[in-house]
């Protein structure tokens, strides 16, 4: 699928929303999860981010012993899946545990101007890929209620990982009835099983618009 560049969509204004993904220790190379070149999307994100009035940044924020952990799991590896009762659970290394360095945003990312932080994942018998909605999509983080009270109507995502966390996120944002962009050239995956090709099929079938920010624009 071609990208068609965020250029032709917008002029970012005053209702649109960045929503910046999970840009932690642990998602980048050196961290407990690290994405495949996960660092690269700082930058880029920085960049992007000077253009929007609105940010908010998510934060994966588990207590230690998180049942996503394959350590909770006596006899189970990180990469394994269960089935938990809100569906299959795919098993991870211990990350983002609250106060740990990993947990922390990579020390480059700079935007002073987010006005919220969100934390997610931090009850301990579910996780919470999305920002919208734990992993039961069910139960809300509230954000809904946040940008529809802020009048933010166009959501924009970047981060980490485009297959996990960008990908709910998006998938629950249409659902909410935003306009989603995920900016894929700010995101990077990864990849488990063809995950990335199996979140741009349900993106580009829900009508979730993937778009290229590219550097020069
Ligand atoms: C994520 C796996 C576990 C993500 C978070 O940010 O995509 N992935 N927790
Ligand atoms: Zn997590």
């Amino acid at each position: 699928m071609r990208s068609r560049l965020m250029s032709e969509h917008t002029t970012i204004n005053g209702s649109d929303v960045l929503i910046v993904v999970d840009v932690q220790n642990d998602f980048c190379p050196g961290g407990a999860l690290p994405v495949p070149r996960g660092d690269e999307v700082v930058p880029i994100i920085n960049r992007l981010a000077a253009r929007f009035r609105n940010v908010v940044l998510t934060q994966d924020w588990h207590p230690a012993g998180h049942f996503s952990f394959a350590s909770s799991h006596p006899g189970k590896k990180p990469f394994e899946t269960i089935a938990a009762p809100y569906g299959p659970q795919v098993l991870w290394p211990d990350h983002c545990v609250q106060r740990s360095w990993g947990a922390e945003f990579h020390h480059a990312l700079d935007i002073p101007h987010a006005a919220l932080v969100l934390r997610k994942g931090m009850a301990r018998t579910i996780d919470s890929y999305s920002a919208f909605y734990e992993n039961d999509r069910t139960t809300p983080t509230g954000l809904t209620g946040y940008l529809r009270t802020r009048g933010l109507s166009r959501v924009f995502l970047a981060g980490l990982a485009f297959d996990f966390c960008v990908r709910y996120s998006a998938e629950d944002a249409q659902r909410e009835g935003f306009a989603v962009f995920v900016i894929e050239d700010a995101c990077r995956g990864i990849d488990m099983d063809g995950s990335m090709a199996a979140t741009r099929g349900t993106l580009a079938a829900l009508g979730v618009a993937c778009i290229a920010a590219l550097e020069s624009t």
